[in-house]
C-alpha cells in the first residue's frame, strides 16, 4: 500500500500522542496503529499520560480565557480558514480515514465532506448566536438572555467517524469562543493528529491550543477529563457501556454531557411504498460503512403484502455487493474495525439462529481472493417472524432483521420498542402513514424520516437520539447551545425599585 499521502498530513512513522499547542514527548508508551484492511502496521503513536492530559487541559484553559474575548465573528475568521484546509486536504483526509478505518473510499471522502461542510456552518454561526429580549412586567425595566463561552470541552470520539463527529463538536465550540480538548478512540488516532495539525497549521501559535489532542487509555487519560473540574462539557460518542460510565461521572461533578450513544434504527416499508427507493436506501443504511455507524440501519419492519418481494430483491443486491479493499472503487463493504468485531457478527448470527430467527442471506466470513488479514464479514439479512431478544441488541456489524408487520400502527410500535432511539424511517406514498409517523404517536426517536433511509444525516439538523441514545443533539440546529452558558440580564433604567410579583417589602 502506497502510504506517502500521509506526509502531505504530517504523519510520521513515530507520532506524538499529545498535543497542547506543541508536539508533546508523552509517557504512556506506544501504540501500533494497524490497518483494518490488511492488517498492516501504518504507524505508531506515543501514547499521552495522566500528566500529559494536565499539561493539555490546562494549555487548553489558557487559550480559552483569551480567545473568549474575541468577537464572534473574528472567531469564525479562523474557522473560516480551517474549512478551506479540510477542503485543501479533503482526498488526503478521505484516504486516511479509509485507511485508519476501513470505510469505503467514497465515505471517507463524505466524512471529510462533512468536516467541510460543519465549518462553512460554523462561519454563518459565529454572526448568528442569538440571544433573546423579553418583556419585562416592571415598569422601566429591559431584560434579555445572552449566550457565553463555556471554556475547554473535552470530545471523545468513537472509531467509526474518525474525524467528523470531533468537527461537529469542535467547530461548533470555537466560534462559541471555547477550546477544545480531544480524546479520539485509540483505533483512529491519526486520523486525529492530522486533523489537529491542520487546524493548528491554521491557528498558528497564539491560538493552537484551542485544538489540544491527547491520546490515551480510558484508565488514565479518559478519567482525567471525566474528573476536570476546567472541562465543563464533555462531548462523548459510542456505546451505551460507555455513556454508563461518562454520564453519571461528570454528573457528580455537576458537568455538562452531551451523550450520542447506541442506535438501533428502523426503517418501516408499508405495502404503498415506493419499493425501488426502499431497496436503494435499506442497501445504503444496512450494508454501508460495513454497519458500523450508529444510524446503520439494523432492523427492517415490513408489510406483509411486501415483506417476500422486497427481501428478494434486497438479498439479490446483496449477492451483487463487492466486499474487499475499500480503497478500491468497485468495492461496497470493506472490512470490520477488527476481529473483536467480528466475533460480535459471529455471536449475532448464531444467537439469531438459537432464537429463531432464518439466515436468509450472509452470515458468514467472506472469503476474498488473495489473503487478507481483515475482518471481512458478509452483509446478512436475518428474517424474524417475531422481535427475537437479539433484534433488541446493537450489534456493530450489518446484520439486517426482517420482520413481518400489519399496519403503520403496529410498526410505529415496534420502531419505538427497543431501548435505543437514534433514527428511524417510513417508506410510504400515503401522507396519512408519514404523517403519523412524524406525529407526536409516531416514532420516538431524535430522527424520523419519509422516503429516505436512517443514515447519511446532513449536518444541517441538530444529530442525537433519545432514551438510551443518550439524548444529546450536536452538528446544526441550535445545538450551539449546549456549548455556551445562557445569562438572564434585567436591567432598572429607571429611578424606582419595583419588586416582580407585586411584592411590596418595607416602606415602598
Ligand atoms: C455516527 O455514526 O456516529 O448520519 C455518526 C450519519 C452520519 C453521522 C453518523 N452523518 O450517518
Amino acid at each position: 500500500m502506497k502510504l506517502d499521502f500521509l506526509k502531505d498530513l504530517g504523519i510520521e512513522a513515530s507520532n506524538s500522542g499529545a498535543f497542547d499547542g506543541k508536539w508533546l514527548k508523552t509517557r504512556g508508551g506506544e501504540l501500533v496503529i494497524k490497518s483494518p484492511i490488511d492488517g498492516s502496521v501504518i504507524g505508531t503513536v506515543q501514547l499521552a499520560s495522566a500528566a500529559d492530559y494536565s499539561r493539555c487541559s490546562h494549555a487548553a484553559h489558557e487559550a480559552f480565557l483569551r480567545w473568549r474575548e474575541l468577537p464572534a465573528p473574528k472567531r469564525g475568521e479562523y474557522v473560516r480558514q480551517i474549512g478551506n484546509a479540510f477542503r485543501h486536504y479533503k482526498e488526503q483526509l478521505g484516504k486516511l480515514v479509509t485507511l485508519e478505518m476501513g470505510k469505503i473510499l467514497q465515505e471517507g471522502l463524505g466524512e471529510a465532506q462533512e468536516c467541510i461542510d460543519i465549518a462553512d456552518f460554523a462561519v454563518g454561526l459565529s454572526r448568528q448566536l442569538y440571544g433573546l429580549t423579553i418583556a419585562s412586567e416592571r415598569q422601566n425595566h429591559s431584560m434579555r438572555e445572552t449566550w457565553h463561552p463555556i471554556g475547554t470541552v473535552g470530545v471523545i470520539t468513537a472509531f467509526n467517524f474518525p474525524i467528523a463527529v470531533w468537527a461537529w463538536n469542535s467547530m461548533l465550540a470555537l466560534v462559541c469562543g471555547n477550546s477544545c480538548l480531544w480524546k479520539p478512540s485509540l483505533k483512529t488516532p491519526l486520523s486525529a493528529i492530522a486533523m489537529t495539525r491542520i487546524c493548528a497549521e491554521v491557528l498558528g501559535k497564539e491560538w493552537a491550543p484551542l485544538v489540544a489532542l491527547c491520546i490515551g487509555n480510558d484508565v488514565e487519560v479518559g478519567a482525567a477529563m471525566l474528573d476536570d473540574p476546567s472541562v465543563p462539557l464533555v462531548s462523548a460518542t459510542g456505546s451505551t457501556r460507555m455513556g454508563r460510565i461518562v454520564g453519571p461521572r461528570i454528573a457528580q461533578r455537576f458537568g455538562r454531557s452531551l451523550l450520542e450513544l447506541g442506535g438501533n434504527n428502523a426503517i418501516v416499508v408499508m405495502e404503498d411504498a415506493d419499493l425501488d427507493l426502499a431497496v436503494r436506501a435499506t442497501v445504503f443504511g444496512a450494508v454501508g460503512t460495513a454497519g458500523q455507524r450508529c444510524t446503520t440501519t439494523r432492523r427492517l419492519l415490513v408489510h406483509e403484502q411486501v415483506i417476500d418481494d422486497l427481501t428478494a430483491r434486497l438479498v439479490k443486491v446483496y449477492g451483487q455487493c463487492r466486499i474487499g479493499n475499500p480503497l478500491d472503487a468497485k468495492t461496497l463493504v470493506g472490512p470490520l474495525i477488527d476481529e473483536g468485531a467480528a466475533l460480535a457478527f459471529d455471536r449475532a448470527i448464531a444467537t439469531a439462529k438459537e432464537q429463531g430467527g432464518k439466515v436468509v442471506c450472509g452470515g458468514k466470513r467472506a472469503k476474498l481472493k488473495g489473503s487478507s488479514k481483515g475482518a471481512y464479514v458478509e452483509p446478512t439479512i436475518v428474517r424474524c417472524e417475531s422481535v427475537l431478544p437479539i433484534v433488541k441488541e446493537e450489534t456493530f456489524a450489518p446484520i439486517l432483521y426482517v420482520i413481518p408487520i400489519r399496519s403503520v400502527e403496529a410498526a410505529i410500535e415496534l420502531n419505538n420498542d427497543v431501548p435505543q432511539g437514534l433514527s428511524s424511517s417510513i417508506f410510504t406514498a400515503d401522507i396519512r402513514k408519514a404523517e403519523r409517523f412524524l406525529s407526536t404517536i409516531g416514532s420516538d426517536c431524535g430522527i424520523a424520516n419519509v422516503n429516505i433511509g436512517t443514515s447519511g444525516a446532513e449536518i444541517g439538523g441538530a444529530f442525537g437520539g433519545e432514551k438510551e441514545t443518550g439524548g444529546g443533539r450536536e452538528s446544526g440546529s441550535d445545538s450551539w447551545k449546549v456549548y455556551m452558558r445562557r445569562q438572564t440580564s434585567t436591567v432598572n433604567w429607571g429611578t424606582a425599585l419595583p419588586l416582580a410579583q407585586g411584592i411590596k417589602f418595607g416602606d415602598d
